[in-house]
């Protein structure tokens, strides 16, 4: 048993490093800097509590929408930080999950491309994209239908719903460069940013957008701080 233990934990020390090595690589070749996103909102949370009326063994007796979550320090949460100029971003594969009746995550970015959607609730789902610059997806997804592929090809901010569940909401941000979501205290970071200076933009779904341009150093961390207004 010790023995096991201590080789996975050999093989974990191994795999991690190997992860640090390339990664310290890549930004040394890329000559890029962090950019660290601090995003606040002054305004109240903005979370919809409602009853559900439909498949309630998968998705509870009651619900949120979290239209603005808001946590200390006034940090905002599920805002889309982005550099959208910033070129040779490695994408990552966007995978948005339908489980409990809600989109997990809540706010999704990716770069154009493929997005793989699930369905881990065993229940129908029937996607609906408002997307304009993208087709927009109008699909059913029923429960043996683990994983659905679909396209977005061009930036958009596209928003989600289920046909089936009315209160299912998310937000897709289709945004080209470097790209990433704020976390619960409203902070989000920006990898390997080419140096010199950059467009950094913030949005938000209900708070709307602004931007600001940063001076980014190879191999260092910018940090930038945006203050979103109410409407
Ligand atoms: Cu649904």
């Amino acid at each position: 048993m010790r023995k096991t233990f201590v080789v996975l934990t050999a093989m974990a020390l191994v795999g991690g490093a190997v992860v640090l090595a390339t990664g310290g690589r890549r930004a040394v070749a890329q000559g890029g800097g962090t950019v660290e996103v601090d995003v606040k909102y002054n305004g109240a949370p903005q979370v919809e509590k409602l009853k559900v009326n439909k498949d309630t063994e998968k998705c509870g007796q009651e619900t949120t929408i979290e239209h603005v979550m808001v946590g200390s320090n006034k940090g905002l949460a599920n805002a889309v930080v982005s550099a959208p100029n910033a070129k040779g971003a490695k994408p990552v594969k966007a995978v948005i999950d339908q489980h409990g009746c809600k989109f997990v995550p809540h706010v999704t970015v990716m770069q154009p491309g493929e997005l793989e959607l699930k369905n881990s609730d065993d229940i129908l789902h029937n996607i609906h994209t408002y997307s304009t610059a993208n087709p927009a997806i109008n699909k059913a997804q029923p429960k043996f239908k683990k994983t659905m592929t679909e396209k977005f090809d061009k930036p958009e901010m596209v928003k989600l719903t289920c046909d089936v569940h009315s209160w299912m909401l998310g937000w897709l941000a289709v945004v080209p460069g470097v790209a990433a979501v704020t976390d619960t205290n409203g902070v989000a970071k920006l990898e390997n940013v080419p140096a010199g200076k950059q467009k950094i933009e913030v949005w938000h779904e209900t708070l709307g957008k602004q931007d600001k341009e940063v001076d980014v150093k190879a191999g260092q961390t910018t940090k930038v701080s945006f203050e979103m207004k109410g409407k």
